[in-house]
């Protein structure tokens, strides 16, 4: 299935109520009244409100209101940071409890064994022993390998030890999991800062990725974390999960308009191939009523 048909797939919650409103083809020429339904879709996808009404307001101003609509979220959402390359490329996942990081790095490992890399998994959530379990099933599944420790051992001497390990076995891609933490937690956050100097100490100039992984169903919250988990890993890129069943898909418009952090994939379900490059042009129209939209 394409993205934009999974996507769309997903996102049909959010798009509902725009989508209920505006059956078949969408005019350029709105009504007042349509345009604050617009603008309250949007509100309601958790786009939030100064953004919504900003795009609304410039959109109104343009003479094709609902493609300048279109061009403004795809341009919001379109952050030009290429993935920085290295052998090893080292790169650090994080974010709060539950969000699909374990997930997630399975569903990369997979990824990049397919390109033919050779990957190397770091399981320093080392909280509970069942964390390092499912990551090593996901591990398994994807063709990669994986460094351990005993349950309670320290998250950082892990990433230490993976990255050592790493270089010295010629991986090409070492992913650190984490356990998930929230930003207000302070001991768990200096945890995570500790993973993160002592990464730099095993290798010169990594992480040289650090992906935040965010629910797309969180809402509003995620700006808040994402704000947090920044200041104390210098946050790269975002990967947005769980596409496939949220009503709140514009939290993703909301995040890269403030931090100007690129999306690098999406979660769109819960198997190894359920990941996606983000593609900002479907992931706008799968957001708002349709027009038509062709597939290349
Ligand atoms: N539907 C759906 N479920 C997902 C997706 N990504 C992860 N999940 C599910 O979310 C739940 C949590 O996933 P994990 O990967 O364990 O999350 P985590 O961030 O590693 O959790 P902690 O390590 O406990 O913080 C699991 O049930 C996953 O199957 C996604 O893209 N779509
Ligand atoms: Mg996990």
């Amino acid at each position: 299935m394409s993205f934009f048909n999974r996507l769309s797939q997903g996102l049909s919650k959010s798009r509902n109520s725009l989508a209920a409103m505006f059956p078949g083809q969408v005019k350029e020429k709105l009504s007042e009244s349509e345009w604050q339904d617009i603008e309250d879709a949007l509100i309601m996808a958790d786009c939030g409100a100064p953004l919504a009404m900003a795009l609304i307001a410039q959109a109104k101003k343009s003479k094709q209101p609902m493609q300048t609509l279109k061009d403004n979220m795809q341009q919001t959402l379109n952050i030009n940071s290429p993935i920085h390359e290295a052998k090893p490329f080292v790169l650090l996942v994080a974010g709060v409890n539950g969000t699909g990081k374990t997930t997630t790095i399975g569903k990369l490992a997979n990824m990049y064994a397919a390109q033919g890399k050779k990957v190397l998994i770091g399981a320093a959530d080392t909280f509970r022993a069942a964390a390092v379990e499912q990551l090593a099933v996901w591990v398994e599944r994807a063709g990669a390998d994986i460094v351990k420790q005993a349950e309670g051992a320290d998250p950082a001497s892990v990433a230490f030890d993976t990255i050592t390990r790493g270089i010295a076995k010629n991986y090409d891609v070492i992913i650190i999991d984490t356990a998930g933490r929230v930003q207000t937690d302070i001991s768990l956050m200096n945890e995570l800062a500790k993973v993160y100097r002592v990464i730099g100490k095993a290798l010169d100039g990594a992480p040289h990725e650090v992906w935040h992984v965010v629910d797309g169903g969180t809402g509003q919250n995620a700006v808040v974390q994402v704000e947090k988990f920044r200041e104390i890993i210098y946050t790269t890129g975002l990967i947005v999960t769980k596409l496939d069943g949220t009503g709140k898909g514009g939290v993703v418009l909301q995040l890269c308009d403030k931090f100007k952090l690129p999306v690098r994939y999406v979660g769109v379900g819960e198997t190894l191939e359920d990941l996606m490059p983000f593609n900002p042009e479907a992931y706008v129209d799968s957001l708002l009523p349709q027009t038509t939209h062709t597939e290349t």
